[in-house]
């Protein structure tokens, strides 16, 4: 049985071809401007807001940026967590993620072990992924001691991905890193979108039109951006980047 939020994204995907979710890091943001950014996200055509960061934030300030978003927009809030402290029970559901490349057991079902009994208490709908960090790989990659998977190598990350797949992951997401100089390249994309079954989120270093164009159009479904929004000239960038996603339509 499918969760209503996974449904949905599922349901979009299929009408829109590729769609774009906003990620707020809350330790980055006060709770109202992380809803101006969900408001202003939603009038440009965003379908969902992730929440969550590679460092720590705490928990009740996490709690008041959902709610401050949730105040303002109905769009789906789904928690992207880099720890058991990245969970609120004011959100609608959870990316429940295992990070695919990690060296450390933790992050492969550690953490997830912790968690999930707080999942089910908290109502909050998971929804299962493998996380795979690629190239720079950036905090999220240091935090995760993951073993970046480079550039290069596509068909490497394609067996990550795969390995996902046959564990019985829902989606597949790679990750650049927030703030990469160089998004996930479109051979890499493509190579793991030829190879896997799911839906495959991609996100990292997203700052143009034409690269989230590139992305969608090499078989990402979901494309995810986060920093472009904390810059001043983010709001205009953030419409751009989902007109660049949604031109993959048809
Ligand atoms: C990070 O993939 C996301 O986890 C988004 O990256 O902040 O570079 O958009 P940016």
């Amino acid at each position: 049985m499918l969760g209503r939020i996974e449904k949905y994204l599922l349901e979009k995907i299929k009408a829109e071809g590729s769609i774009h979710i906003t990620l707020v890091d809350p330790e980055k943001m006060t709770p109202s401007q992380a809803s101006q950014v969900a408001e202003n996200s939603k009038i440009n055509g965003t379908s969902a807001m992730m929440i969550g960061g590679s460092t720590f934030v705490s928990q009740s300030h996490l709690d008041d940026v959902i709610k401050a978003i949730r105040r303002i927009v109905d769009l789906p809030i789904i928690l992207f967590p880099n720890n058991i402290t990245g969970i609120s029970r004011y959100a609608d559901a959870i990316w429940f993620m295992s990070l695919l490349n990690s060296v450390d057991p933790y992050f492969l079902i550690g953490a997830q072990i912790l968690a999930a009994p707080l999942v089910k208490k908290y109502g909050l709908e998971p929804i299962s992924m493998g996380y795979i960090i690629v190239g720079e790989g950036g905090t999220a990659g240091i935090v995760g001691k993951a073993i970046p998977v480079p550039y290069n190598k596509p068909d490497l990350t394609a067996a990550h991905a795969l390995a996902g797949q046959y564990l019985g992951m829902h989606f597949i997401y790679l990750e650049g890193g927030s703030g990469a100089k160089n998004p996930v390249p479109p051979e890499m994309i493509q190579m793991v979108k030829n190879v896997t079954d799911i839906p495959l989120i991609v996100g990292g270093g997203i700052r143009t039109k034409e690269q989230a164009l590139a992305a969608s159009s090499a078989g990402a479904d979901i494309i995810v951006t986060g920093n472009i929004i904390e810059t001043t000239a983010g709001k205009q960038k953030v419409s751009e980047i989902i007109d660049g996603v949604k031109g993959n339509k048809g």
